[in-house]
């Protein structure tokens, strides 16, 4: 009786299992075939970086990346499709899938700080439209900077210094709304502005400052996504509290022949004499063409316009202080 039910188990299995399984198996091999799988391989730019650095896709096509890294934890972004992975550990394949619906060119980038060459680590999707190929891509305003004609490559002292530290927050408690353009103007003019004007006799330098600070981050961008991109992508150069003395600052090519004032590292963003004297445009500017014949970063093929506006509020707090949103 055993030995039957056992020979049945056996017939079972080889007359339904295992077609059942075949059958399932094309199933998931179809389904499979309409993705386009691409081995991507991350190592440290010194390593080769993004093997491949040019991903080509079609619009439309169902891609799925199948990211591995052989050197150490990496992370990767294409920010302006919203794909992301955040860690690539060693030894791990990371899949990631994303449907691309307008062509053009997406850069990517590593988010970790895997290396002191990290931010060399950049790749770009480019997507083509098989069926439109001359599509132009969306045209969008040049950036600030640009429209106003900043010379990036200018120095650009402040006038106008603090004796103390501006504060958002006794600046809140003097009732006194000033209104000023921050994305057009430096901080100094705008202090300018308000000491030639008669209405403030009454107040005295410092609580103009404080006023100017206040107003600052009444309508300054998100604090926290700008604290976010700059712990995640600036601090390892600029230093986390901004003053220039980050470990991947030093050493940068260019730097000290270029900036021979500033022989540690880069931009010291505590100091008010060079902070003050340039308006969100001209930070903006910076940030998202990078250069400047020294190892500061390009930005602007990776961070939305609003990031890039989150990023340089976030630059304020180290030379106004007290915010009244926090970051
Ligand atoms: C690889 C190192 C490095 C990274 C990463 C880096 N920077 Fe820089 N940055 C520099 C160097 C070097 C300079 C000095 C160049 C100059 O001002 O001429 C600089 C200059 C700047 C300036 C100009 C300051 C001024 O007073 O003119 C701004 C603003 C700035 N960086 C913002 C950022 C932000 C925001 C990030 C992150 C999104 C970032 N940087 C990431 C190296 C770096
Ligand atoms: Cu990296």
């Amino acid at each position: 009786m055993k030995r039957e039910i056992f020979a049945l188990g056996i017939i079972v299995l080889v007359i339904v299992v295992f077609p059942a399984s075949l059958f399932g198996y094309q199933a998931w091999r179809t389904k499979t075939s309409d993705v386009r799988v691409i081995d991507v391989i991350a190592n440290a730019p010194n390593n080769g970086g993004w093997q491949p650095a040019t991903i080509r896709v079609n619009v439309g096509e169902r891609v799925r990346l199948r990211i591995s890294s052989p050197d150490v934890v990496h992370g990767f972004e294409i920010p302006a499709l919203n794909v992301r992975v955040d860690e690539i550990l060693p030894g791990h394949v990371q899949e990631i899938e994303f449907v691309a619906s307008r062509a053009g060119r997406y850069p990517f980038a590593c988010t970790r700080w895997c290396s002191v060459d990290h931010w060399r680590m950049r790749g770009v999707v480019l997507v083509a439209d098989t069926a439109n190929s001359d599509s132009p891509p969306p045209a969008s305003a040049p950036p600030l900077y640009q429209q106003l004609n900043i010379n990036l490559d200018e120095m650009h002292p402040a006038q106008n210094v603090p004796a103390q530290k501006p504060s958002a927050l006794r600046g809140a408690q003097l009732n006194l709304l000033v209104d000023a353009d921050f994305r057009t103007n430096s901080p100094s003019d705008v202090f300018s502005k308000l000491r030639a004007d008669p209405k403030y006799n009454a107040y005295s330098d410092a609580q103009l400052w404080d006023a100017i600070a206040f107003a600052y981050f009444q309508n300054a961008g998100d604090l926290k996504n700008g604290a976010r991109l700059f712990a995640r992508d600036c601090a390892a150069c600029h230093g986390e509290r901004g003053d220039g003395t980050g470990p991947a600052g030093k050493d940068l090519p260019g730097l000290t022949f270029m900036h021979p004032e500033m022989p540690n590292g880069p931009a010291d963003f505590t100091n008010a004499s060079e902070m003050l004297g340039a308006s969100d445009a001209l930070l903006q500017g910076k940030i998202l063409r990078g250069g400047m014949g020294t190892g500061m970063p390009e930005w602007g093929s990776l961070y939305s316009a609003q990031d890039l506006w989150d990023v340089v509020a976030f630059l304020r707090t180290f030379t106004f202080e007290g915010t009244n949103k926090s970051p």
